[in-house]
């Protein structure tokens, strides 16, 4: 084998890919376009770094042996699928960690709901007693869990981590949804961002997918496929008496009431969790006990606090339409009064008309701050101008009335401002915080 190997984009993951390498005795070139990545100064002694365009490594990229690319680094970029087209040998983080895994591996990918239902597997296997190991998207680079022995790893998938990944063999594997994201990657044509999501089901053992979402469809002839959705056929809701009930082929499980995570979208979390456990032996018991106790993730419309009559909850986590409409949702269900919303940040080339139909139903009003706030605005229907997250939060603290509801559940990527979701929600969570104290 001529030529390097050269990781391309310094974040978490291809951090954890330059460790791997090394482990295996191959020192690789990283390149980044960024000239001091964040994580630069945690990259291993010996290892050259060079920053620069994609297009300025076009030569490189063309004769290495193997390009790693992070998911931040689209492999569309001329640079890259030139190389591709030249018979570079291409993979992420996710394939070199496939490749090794000597453990089955449930693979979970979709628009929303991955990190819920991630953590709902892994604690369901945890508590069945076998050990189960997780990482992906959701924040551990896989490659860190191969030090570790697992008996079952489960697996958050992007889409641009699929994209670069061909070896998967999952044993249970689910799409949970398909609603438009990072479209600006997909040249504005969610069926692109369908396809690659539906990498996850090649190979696969075992396919679980939506049956309300086409999108979500495996193939004809994958091997063993079940359904989770809203009806009460397979893994289903039932409604009787005033109950919602979670029931596999009609067979009442768990009264979604006796969950603390609310809300349609996390009803249907909770089955497809349920059916992936089903599929690689985690019990029944396990999968019930976990879903009782489960309080959600942090940023996941998280209760921060109540002033003057008023709740506060962080969906930080919502960073595209279809997960602001399932916070709102989900919100409804247990507010009285209104709901005021704080949105805005990067809007990656969605169609925000969903988000105005909230504000025709659900929404009383919308406060909007960041890059593509103009985007927001341009809806009408009670959506206001905000200059930061502060000033959206003082203006609906203004406006709400004992009873009513304020979401920090922005549709969008939140980069513009915060070093990402997380921090985001941090930041929204000190101000309310600091908002209680003032009116104590
Ligand atoms: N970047 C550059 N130049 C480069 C390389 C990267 O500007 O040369 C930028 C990217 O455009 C991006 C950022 O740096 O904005 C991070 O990109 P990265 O490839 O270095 O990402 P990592 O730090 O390795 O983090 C990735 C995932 N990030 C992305 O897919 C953008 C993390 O998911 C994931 O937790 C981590 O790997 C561990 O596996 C975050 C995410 O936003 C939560 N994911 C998207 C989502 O969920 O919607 C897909
Ligand atoms: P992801 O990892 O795909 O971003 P999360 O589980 O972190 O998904 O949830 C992020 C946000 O998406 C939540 O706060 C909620 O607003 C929304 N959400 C969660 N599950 C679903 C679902 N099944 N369908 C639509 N929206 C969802």
């Amino acid at each position: 084998m001529s030529g390097e190997t050269i990781v391309v984009g310094l974040g978490k993951s291809n951090l954890s890919v330059v460790r791997y390498l090394l482990d295996k005795g191959t020192v690789p070139l990283v390149v980044d376009t960024r000239e001091k990545p964040a994580l630069l100064n945690e990259l291993p002694e010996g290892v050259e770094f060079r920053s620069g365009s994609l297009d300025s490594f076009r030569e490189l990229f063309a004769g290495a042996s193997l390009l790693v690319t992070g998911p931040g680094i689209p492999i569309s970029s001329p640079s890259i699928a030139a190389a591709i087209a030249g018979g570079v040998e291409i993979a992420g983080d996710i394939e070199l960690f496939v490749r090794d895994a000597r453990a089955p591996i449930v693979a979970i990918t979709g628009a929303n709901g991955k990190s819920t239902v991630t953590t709902l597997v892994g604690l369901m296997g945890n508590e069945a007693g076998i050990k189960t190991s997780v990482g992906g998207n959701i924040g551990v680079p896989a490659l860190d869990l191969l030090s570790d022995p697992a008996e079952l790893y489960v697996l958050e998938l992007s889409s641009f981590q699929l994209e670069t990944t061909k070896s998967l063999k999952a044993a249970a594997c689910t799409i949970l949804n398909v609603t438009e994201d990072h479209m600006d990657r997909y040249d504005f044509d969610i069926e692109k961002y369908a396809a690659a999501k539906r990498i996850i089901y090649n190979n696969a053992e075992a396919v679980i997918y939506n049956r309300d979402d086409q999108r979500t469809y495996p193939p004809a002839g994958s091997i063993r496929t079940a359904s989770f959705g809203v009806d009460s056929s397979d893994y289903g809701i039932m409604e009787e008496h005033g109950k919602t009930w979670l029931v596999k082929n009609g067979r009442k499980v768990l009264d979604s009431s006796e969950m603390k995570i609310v809300g349609r979208h996390n009803q249907l979390n909770a089955l497809a969790a349920m059916a992936l456990c089903d599929l690689v032996g985690i019990s029944e018991e396990a999968q019930v006990s976990v879903l009782r106790r489960f309080s959600g993730l942090p940023h996941r419309c998280q209760f921060v606090s109540e002033i003057r009559g008023v709740r506060y909850y962080n969906d930080s986590k919502a960073t595209n339409v279809g997960s602001t409409i399932a916070a709102v949702d989900g919100l409804s269900a247990v507010v009285t009064g209104d709901i005021y919303l704080l949105a805005g940040g990067i809007g990656k080339g969605q169609n925000f008309e969903p988000v105005g139909e909230l504000l025709d139903q659900k929404v009383r009003k919308m406060f909007c701050f960041g890059r593509d706030a103009s985007d927001l605005l341009k809806l009408g229907r009670g959506a206001e101008p905000a200059v930061d997250m502060e000033d959206a939060l003082k203006k609906a603290f203004s406006a709400a009335k004992p009873g009513d509801a304020v979401l920090l559940a922005p549709a969008c990527a939140s980069m513009d401002m915060f070093r990402n979701f997380e921090e985001r929600g941090d930041v929204f969570t000190a101000l309310v915080k600091k908002l209680e104290a003032d009116n104590a």
